[in-house]
């Protein structure tokens, strides 16, 4: 196994063991709880989630049959007829959520209806059967040029489940869907982002199908490696919830469930039986009590999905009902805020565009962060740390290089002083996840007439942590890192005002 290979290096070089670092960690039964809170925190992301996780923003655009018929779901017996966009612009869906600070986008190329947006060979059900500028049409290449000019991350989303595809529910479909893949991973470019969803139904012959995982990660792996495989992949998980809230206490190294996870995770074509397992929807899958009796740990960090709309699909009727940019903000906090990238679902319409209530709510909700996020009241502050190592790098704006500690103080008191008094009620912070993610409690104080008062506190960090908390007017903090796996990191702090 690659990992024995890295720890006999270890061993090799340093002498001790875990010397180092892969997102992929076997428990061996030997090792005591100690050592198992060690290798947690030893456990890193691969270049490709280290990307993603630092995307922060992107954007699902669900488009398809369902745009016309009004549903969430079809059937797979849709007339492609019906599939005629009257202005489709892809670069006007590109831009509208480049400008709201998204970095890359989703399409799905094909929903469970099986109705593929690209001229597909595999199958007449395509927009090649469809009006749209007389069957010559290709909504993926359309988004993909979009991305390439605008230089935003280019991803798709293909399901699984195919209510059409005949053979359906036998292994001829396993080919099918290889030979789909394969057309969306050679005909575009770059793929960033394979997006596997969840939903296994029945096909059109009532029948189930058994998929053939191993050999789609595999594909992905050798066109593209650089994408991250989502959701029913070994790379970034469903957070839970389609509610745009994630966990208080996010950690992304949890058990795996299967060994071979870690040969898919760090890319190595060996073994390659996997499937995200178990239930990803509890409020705690990676503490302690999660990992200590765990075979293995992997780095599998959490992606939240949500709509804009009540719906994934455009619907006339939603128009209404579009997310606030108050909404979007409060998202914003429970989802990048707590530790997780945000896919943020902005279905374009009937027309092929996406609609000006979408537009005007993400614009009006970026101005939002833009202004809360335009001021780090704690840019200039003096950092005092008794034992802290290279203190200023918590404020100097670059996230690959961090405050730390010495390895064995799994413990520490940050003080940050400001010249003047400042008036905020948002502290963010961050891990340096490059090294690992390790903090496990912590609280925040703000200094009260000499007295020190506590203003919030919270749990794990991660990438990224953002607290919010009634208007405080103070120039003293500090932060009590109270519990931590190995020695605490702090990328970068800050602290904000928002006005919202
Ligand atoms: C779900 C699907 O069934 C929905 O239609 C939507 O695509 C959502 C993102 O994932 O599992």
């Amino acid at each position: 196994m690659k990992f024995l290979t890295y720890c006999l290096l270890g061993i090799c070089l340093s002498g001790q063991l875990l010397a180092q670092k892969a997102n992929y960690v076997e428990i061996a039964s030997t090792d005591t709880e100690a050592d198992i809170i060690r290798k947690a925190a030893n456990v890193v992301p691969t270049d490709r989630q280290l990307r993603w996780q630092q995307l922060e923003l992107t954007a699902f655009f669900h488009f398809g049959i369902n745009t016309f018929t009004g549903k969430e779901w079809g059937t797979g017996k849709e007339d492609p007829q019906i599939f005629n966009p009257t202005a489709l612009n892809a670069e006007q869906w590109v831009r509208s959520v480049k400008d709201a600070g998204f970095k890359q986008v989703i399409i799905t190329a094909k929903h469970h209806d099986g109705f593929c947006l690209w001229p597909t060979k595999t199958t007449a059900h395509s927009v090649k059967s469809s009006p749209w500028l007389a069957g010559n049409g290709d909504v993926v290449k359309e988004v993909s040029r979009a991305c390439k000019k605008l230089n935003v991350g280019f991803g798709v989303y293909l399901s699984p489940w195919d209510m059409n595809a005949p053979m359906y529910g036998s292994d001829a479909y396993n080919n099918f869907f290889v030979e789909q893949l394969t057309e969306l991973l050679t005909w575009y470019g770059k793929v960033d982002e394979v997006w596997f969803d969840g939903a296994n139904g029945e096909g059109p012959n009532g029948k189930k199908q058994v998929y053939d995982f191993e050999k789609w990660y595999a594909l992905i792996r050798k066109l593209q490696p650089q994408a991250v495989i989502a959701i029913m992949g070994p790379d970034v998980r469903w957070v839970g919830t389609e509610t745009g809230r994630g966990r208080a206490m996010e950690w992304s190294v949890v058990p795996s469930a299967n060994l071979d996870q870690g040969a898919i995770a760090d890319g190595s074509q060996k073994n390659l039986v996997v499937k995200p397992q178990g239930d990803m929807r509890g409020s705690d899958i990676g503490s302690r009590d999660k990992i200590r009796n765990a075979k293995a740990l992997v780095w599998y960090p959490a992606e939240t999905d949500v709509s804009i709309r009540p719906g994934w699909f455009y619907h006339a009727s939603q128009d209404k009902q579009v997310k606030t940019p108050q909404k979007l903000n409060e998202i914003y906090f429970t989802s990048v805020g707590m530790n997780s990238v945000l896919l943020l679902n902005i279905p374009p319409d009937k027309r092929g565009l996406i609609s000006d209530a979408d537009i005007s709510s993400l614009q009006q909700w970026t101005a939002m962060r833009r202004l809360t996020f335009s001021k780090n009241f704690l840019r200039k502050a003096r950092v005092t740390c008794s034992n802290g190592l290279k203190l200023k790098k918590a404020l100097d704006g670059n996230y690959n290089s961090y405050l730390t500690t010495k390895d064995a103080d799994t413990a520490t008191t940050i003080v940050f002083e400001l010249k003047h008094k400042a008036r905020f009620n948002v502290l963010s912070l961050q891990e340096a996840i490059t090294v690992g993610q390790r903090v496990e409690k912590f609280t925040a104080y703000y200094e009260d007439k000499g007295a020190w008062k506590q203003f919030t506190s919270g749990t794990t960090i991660g990438y990224k942590r953002l607290l919010q908390f009634p208007a405080i007017t103070a120039n003293k903090i500090k932060i009590d890192i109270e519990a931590s796996r190995l020695n605490p990191t702090i990328a970068e702090a800050g602290l904000y005002y928002d006005a919202n």
